[in-house]
């Protein structure tokens, strides 16, 4: 937990922050218009639910499947964690209502008031087929990628088959959440924006999660990572890691700095969460700490264009069935 004074800085620094949030540019052109963002107006209120993709009570969401306006429309309801900051105001502001007494034990219904019982909702509209895949929970089986996997199975994969990268463009763009960037160096070879990653509402250090997109276009993911690229990885840890510390008072021996592979967006970025939030795809499976990246590509420059990679694909994953086909699995 991030010291008091560092947490104080943090919401003056939040406040700002949330203020920015609400202005969203109507040029973003990823659907923001079509899903009628506007800070007054309940928008959820025109979504019409045709499937539950998924729900976890522990980590207290839902994934919805459904129409808005008539487009199709992932909705992403999630509670938010309780804030220590507001703890007093909980405690004295709320009623309470007693479930059951037994000796020592007893189990009370909490109502607070609105502002301090918020839920994060995320809306992706319109939504493909993709992305109601990436949203239902399914099994995931383990693949093992080759290089010559790589090269004739996933690359042709998901140069037909990616998420568009609309939504990166705008941000290196300044088209769309500018005023939440972190941190940029402008650089074109090593450069990169760092800023909110759009699971984290900022409310809190405890789950906090940015990511940081790279200026130069191309590098699709690990895979495409040579030496060549230490300057650029380099510049994103350090200066990352910095702009961290600056903005939130959390030290590098608190952050979780990693890629994913495979990603769902084919544009180079670094994840920075915090070392005890388990965010999700921060597995083993998925997730490639940065300082490790760096040190294979010191020590053999083609690492990621030579070796055998695993990762996980969920059931019905086009990508899984390319490996089925191939009698890859
Ligand atoms: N600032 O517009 C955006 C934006 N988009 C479209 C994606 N991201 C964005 N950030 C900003 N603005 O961390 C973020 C994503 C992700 C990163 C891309 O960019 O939040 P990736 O290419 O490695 O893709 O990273 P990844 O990890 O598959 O994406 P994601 O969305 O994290 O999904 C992984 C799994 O996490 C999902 O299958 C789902 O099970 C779970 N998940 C996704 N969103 C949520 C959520 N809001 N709450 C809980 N679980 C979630």
């Amino acid at each position: 937990m991030a010291d008091l004074a560092g947490k104080r800085e943090f919401d003056r620094e939040k406040e700002g922050v949330d203020q920015g949030v609400k202005k969203i540019k109507s040029d973003s052109g990823n659907g923001a218009e079509a899903a009628g963002e506007s800070g007054s107006t309940n928008i959820l209120s025109a979504f019409q639910t045709s499937a539950v993709l998924g729900d976890s009570a522990r980590e207290k969401n839902i994934f919805l499947h459904g129409k808005m306006c008539g487009q199709d429309a992932v909705v992403i309801l999630e509670k938010t964690p309780i804030r220590e900051d507001v703890l007093e105001e909980l405690l004295r502001s709320s009623s309470l209502t007693l479930d059951m007494k037994n000796d020592i034990y007893s189990t009370y219904r909490l109502q607070a008031a609105p502002h301090l019982n918020e839920i994060k909702a995320t809306v992706v509209c319109p939504a493909t087929e993709k992305h109601v895949k990436k949203y239902q929970r399914q099994e995931s089986f383990l693949v093992e990628e080759t290089a010559e996997d790589y090269r004739c199975i996933t690359l042709p994969y998901i140069q037909r088959q990616s998420f568009s990268l609309q939504w990166v463009l705008n941000i290196l763009e300044k088209k769309a959440e500018a005023d939440r960037i972190v941190f940029e160096d402008p650089d074109p070879d090593v450069g990169f924006v760092l800023l909110p990653d759009f699971k984290w509402d900022q409310k809190q250090v405890e789950d906090l999660y940015l990511v940081a997109i790279v200026h130069p276009r191309g590098i699709r993911s690990l895979r495409d990572l040579t030496a060549a690229h230490l300057p650029l990885l380099q510049n994103i840890l350090q200066k990352g890691k910095e702009a961290i510390l600056r903005r939130y008072q959390l030290p590098a021996s608190k952050l979780r700095v990693y890629l994913h592979y495979q990603p769902s967006y084919y544009h180079l970025h670094v994840h920075f969460t915090r070392l005890g939030y388990e965010a999700p795809g921060c597995g083993v499976e998925r997730a490639h700490l940065l300082p490790d990246v760096i040190q294979n590509l010191q020590a053999r420059p083609e690492h990621y264009q030579t070796r055998t990679l695993h990762f996980p694909l969920r059931a019905d994953d086009g990508l899984l069935q390319q490996f089925r086909e191939a009698q890859r699995l």
